[in-house]
């Protein structure tokens, strides 16, 4: 899908001009190193026109990926909540999009553009002063990076790191989902790139607590044919359930890997999926329905439900069940992938 009302910079440049106060670069909630990178890039971009970007989520960090990047970059990025939309001129979206669900724009604040690489939720949308959605790009990153060489803002190392990691974490090294577009910004990034972060920014030290759920993740996990699905209980942060469902697409024979969990009030889902088989976003999708909202690409996909009666844990294992439906595959009759040691 392609939805552009413009693809040109100096429609974005006239979208954030008009009004007085900082803009808010806007990215989902429990952001990741793609959006951080494209927000950080923005930021550079509107400083280049003389305006202040802040960047805002709704909330917080949990991946070590995610951390590591905020910390390494110095990525300052702050919280909707202690923010005081009435102050900024308007919100710059990236890497999500306005009803999209997973974050959490200020129901009084202008959208002044987005800029995405996510299927939009609903469409066409109107009334989006710079609207730049581009699916078949694979990290919204390559799409900043194109912005800030139109308008020829110089790249620190630190920001050229940024949005390389960003494009190389978002398609699994260029793996999942890359276009010709992403592989070319991945080139044209790596001699600008400060190796040394990348390296502690991707393998940097995990916490006792990221062990502990894969414990619990692998000794739930259950085959049904060529699906995985791990009921991984409460964990600390949502967003690392995908280092589950990633890492048990690696299992031998698995083609599908679907990782539910819960966090506070809300079951939380992470999908992931071989090349060949149905669309993980759709797919997600059809599991959420109504009851909270989905999205992802090809390869990937996430959602999260809040149920009405507050109960998480049968809200993530009936995920579990509509996910196999949704695939055709037999929920009875699965069989663990690890015996339980005790
Ligand atoms: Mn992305």
């Amino acid at each position: 899908m392609f939805m552009r009302n413009t693809d040109t910079i100096s429609s974005l440049k006239a979208a954030v001009c008009y009004g007085a106060g900082p803009v808010l670069v806007l990215v989902h909630d429990y952001p990741d190193p793609d959006s951080l990178a494209g927000a950080l890039g923005l930021c550079h971009l509107l400083k280049k026109w003389g305006i202040e970007g802040v960047i805002g989520h709704g909330r917080g960090m949990g991946r070590a990926e995610n951390k590591a990047m905020a910390g390494l970059l110095s990525i300052e990025n702050m919280l909707i909540g202690e923010l005081d939309a009435a102050s900024f001129r308007g919100a710059l979206l990236v890497d999500t999009q306005p009803l999209a669900g997973n974050n959490s724009l200020p129901d009084d604040l202008g959208v002044l553009g987005v800029i995405d690489h996510h299927p939009s939720p609903e469409e066409p949308w109107q009334g989006i002063p710079h609207l730049d959605v581009r699916t078949e790009i694979g990290a919204s990153s390559t799409m900043v990076l194109q912005y800030l060489e139109a308008a020829c803002v110089a790249l620190t190392t630190e920001l050229a790191t940024a949005l390389f990691l960003g494009i190389k974490i978002d398609t699994s090294d260029l793996l999942r989902g890359a276009s010709r577009e992403d592989i070319d910004a991945y080139v044209r990034l790596l001699p600008m790139v400060d190796l040394d972060l990348v390296q502690k920014a991707t393998h940097g030290p995990l916490p006792d607590e990221y062990f502990a759920m894969l414990q619990s993740a692998l000794e739930n996990a259950v085959r049904h044919d060529d699906a995985l699905v791990a009921d991984v209980g409460a964990v600390p942060e949502p967003d690392l359930l995908s280092a589950v469902s990633e890492l048990m697409l690696r299992t031998k024979g698995t083609a599908w890997s679907f990782a539910a969990g819960t966090h506070g009030n809300g079951a939380y889902l992470s999908l992931r999926v071989l090349p060949g088989q149905r669309n993980a976003g759709r797919v997600m999708r059809e599991i959420i329905g109504r009851s909270g909202y989905g999205g992802g690409h090809g390869l990937a996909a996430g959602g999260l439900i809040r149920p009405e009666d507050g109960n998480a844990r049968a809200a993530s294992r009936q995920a579990a069940r509509r996910f196999l439906e949704a695939i055709c595959r037999q929920a009875d009759c699965g069989q663990r992938l690890c015996r339980r040691r005790r």
